[in-house]
């Protein structure tokens, strides 16, 4: 490759361990925003710099600078906090920013509407709860995800603590995050910045993303990350994990080069060779990735450029060992369960459903007054699922009773919402996502609200259908793993995908390229029809249409865009 690099290449070398001027642009009260350089170095730190995008128009209209905010992600591995911390969060996003707690399809919590002033009192709300927001975003390892229900497995536990492990290992090591929000010891001027073996001062070409799953449960969709980890056990044994590299679901319109990928399951790696396997792998894409063409610089495009096998090659180089072959292992579902599940220890966990992870108190479903008392009582620990819904984690059976009078108190019930809505993601998008090409969490409910009518209409009401939107193709929801898969062009206009599977193992494909809502409709009319004629016995939708429409075309990536 030549020597063009980015601009953002340039931004990570020269910023001293990720501080640049961040501290000052943050101390700068005349503008509510950073400048560009620093825009992407606070993403390093957990946040990102956003507006108001319903105000717009308004504030242009007044001569005003936009009405600039800060999203700030937390970096929760496994998304495991206790119902104190919970407690406290929602405190200091009632304070500090919009009051409404967003669970996100990785696991992990973030706030949304800081104001510049507010960013350092929050983080130092996290720092006192013992949490931080560094690498939730930025060009470094981000949030490690891993099935959250512990009655999955009785070495759940074991495999549940290698999230928070890899974390820490692929941790930046830089001390900028305690200077500039915690007002740590400053760096002294002209020192060189701490040493990072891993990142280096260039850190890696772009974002970098593991989850850990669970076999029979894909919550995480564990083939859509840059590495998925398949918890491999026998018996009561933990193993380790057979390990996929190369998946990755962002794309952009127009733009034939980017693609969807589901990542390749290469081998098998033993629990204690994990961390090293990982470490070996993230350097290899710092060292291998494009550092040119930011859109090309996914961990999935290295693979598809120097091949499967040479990645392969390249790991068991670095590493000095040769990776076992895959054990088999079986996907079967990916949504939650809600409302009680025991686990191996006799512990009890409820699961409930939180529509596209938005924590608040809508039409009588009050989530956000229940989980304030129900915390309040110190009965159970939060635990967020890569479905952005919520479970009350580790409860006494004797403490279960009082959990349950506080759920029916604030209308928290399962049985009013279908199995489709139960398993629905879709992403943030308006008004605060700047890449929003159309709607997301504040159209799906709606949408499905429809959807749920031609189920019902078809006799389909009890076949759950994974239902994705996001609102641009970067593919925050995963909607190209999903059975029915809206992906944003423009308002209110959805490139409509179809034929993924129910256990996230393939990838859909484009069915029409821009529907609107009532075309959305016509379609799904016409095809559940077809479907309920048609298909086979226990057939799930996605696989019909995969079997019928696509011809049981199977691809990974590229292949598939092209051929679509
Ligand atoms: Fe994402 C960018 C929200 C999961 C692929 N994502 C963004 C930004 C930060 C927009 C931006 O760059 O300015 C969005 C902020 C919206 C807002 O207002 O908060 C955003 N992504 C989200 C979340 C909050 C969606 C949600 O509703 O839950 C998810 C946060 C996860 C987390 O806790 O870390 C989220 N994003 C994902 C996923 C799903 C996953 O990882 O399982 C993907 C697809 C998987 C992948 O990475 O390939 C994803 N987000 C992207 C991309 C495309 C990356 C690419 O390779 O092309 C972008 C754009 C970018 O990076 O340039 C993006
Ligand atoms: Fe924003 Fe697009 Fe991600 Fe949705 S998919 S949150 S619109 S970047």
């Amino acid at each position: 490759m030549s020597e063009k690099l980015s601009a953002n290449e340039g931004m990570k070398t020269g910023s001293r361990g990720l501080r640049g001027t961040l501290a000052d642009g943050l101390a700068n009260q005349i503008t509510g925003g950073l400048d560009e350089v620093e825009q992407q170095l606070v993403k390093f730190h957990g946040s990102y710099q956003q507006d108001d995008r319903d105000r717009r128009a308004e504030r242009e209209r007044k001569k005003l600078e936009w009405a600039y905010s800060y999203m700030i992600r937390l970096r929760i591995s496994g998304g495991d906090i206790t119902a104190n911390q919970w407690l406290k969060l929602q405190d200091s996003c009632d304070e500090n920013a919009s009051g409404i707690i967003k669970i996100t399809t990785r696991q992990t919590i973030q706030f949304h509407g800081i104001v510049k002033a507010r960013m350092k009192p929050t983080m130092k709300d996290f720092d006192a709860l013992g949490l931080d927001s560094i690498a939730a975003c930025g060009d470094v390892n981000r949030n490690v995800m891993c099935g959250a229900n512990p009655a999955l497995a009785p070495y759940h536990e074991e495999v549940f603590e290698f999230a928070d492990k890899i974390s820490l290992h692929l941790l930046p090591k830089t001390g900028a995050f305690r200077e500039i929000w915690l007002d740590g010891k400053k760096l002294a001027e002209g020192a060189p910045a701490e040493e990072d073996p891993l990142y280096q001062e260039r850190y890696l070409p772009r974002k970098f993303k593991i989850a850990i799953a669970l076999p029979p449960h894909n919550e995480n969709d564990v083939f859509a990350n840059d590495i998925g980890l398949i918890a491999i056990g026998e018996g009561d044994e933990f193993l380790g994990f057979n390990i996929a590299i190369g998946g990755g679901l962002g794309a952009t319109h127009g733009n034939s080069a980017t693609y969807p990928r589901r990542g390749d399951v290469i081998g098998f790696i033993p629990k204690n060779k994990t961390l090293d396997t990982l470490w070996q792998i993230v350097a290899i894409q710092r060292d291998h990735g494009n550092r040119e063409d930011r859109k090309l610089s996914r961990l999935k495009y290295t693979v598809d450029r120097l091949g499967v096998e040479w990645f392969k090659e390249e790991i068991e180089k670095r590493c000095d060992y040769k990776l076992d072959e895959a054990k088999p292992y079986e996907f079967s579902y990916r949504g939650d369960a809600f409302g009680w599940v025991e686990d191996y220890q006799g512990k009890w966990h409820y699961g409930i459903f939180v529509e596209n992870g938005v924590v608040n108190d809508v039409n009588g479903y009050n989530i956000k007054s229940a989980m304030r008392e129900i915390t309040e009582t110190e009965k159970c620990g939060v635990r967020f699922t890569g479905n952005q819904n919520l479970m009350l984690s580790y409860v006494d059976a004797k403490n279960k009773a009082a959990i349950d009078a506080l759920l029916l108190k604030h209308g928290i019930a399962h049985d009013q919402y279908s199995k489709s809505r139960k398993e629905a993601i879709a992403c943030v998008a308006m008004p605060t996502c700047p890449l929003a090409l159309a709607e997301g969490q504040r159209y799906l409910p709606d949408l499905i609200t429809k959807i749920d009518g031609l189920q019902d209409k078809h006799g389909l009401k009890d076949t759950p259908i994974t239902i994705r939107m996001t609102g641009c193709p970067n593919g925050c929801g995963r909607p190209y793993l999903a059975e029915i898969g809206f992906v944003g062009k423009a308002a209110g206009k959805y490139a409509l995908r179809l034929g993924g599977d129910y256990e996230g193992e393939r990838l859909n494909q484009v069915y029409k390229e821009e529907v609107d809502e009532a075309e959305i409709l016509e379609t799904l009319d016409n095809l559940f029809a077809e479907f309920t004629d048609k298909s086979n016995d226990n057939e799930r939708f996605g696989d019909y249409m995969h079997r019928t429409h696509f011809k049981g075309q199977v691809f990974i990536g590229a292949d598939q865009e092209k051929n679509s």
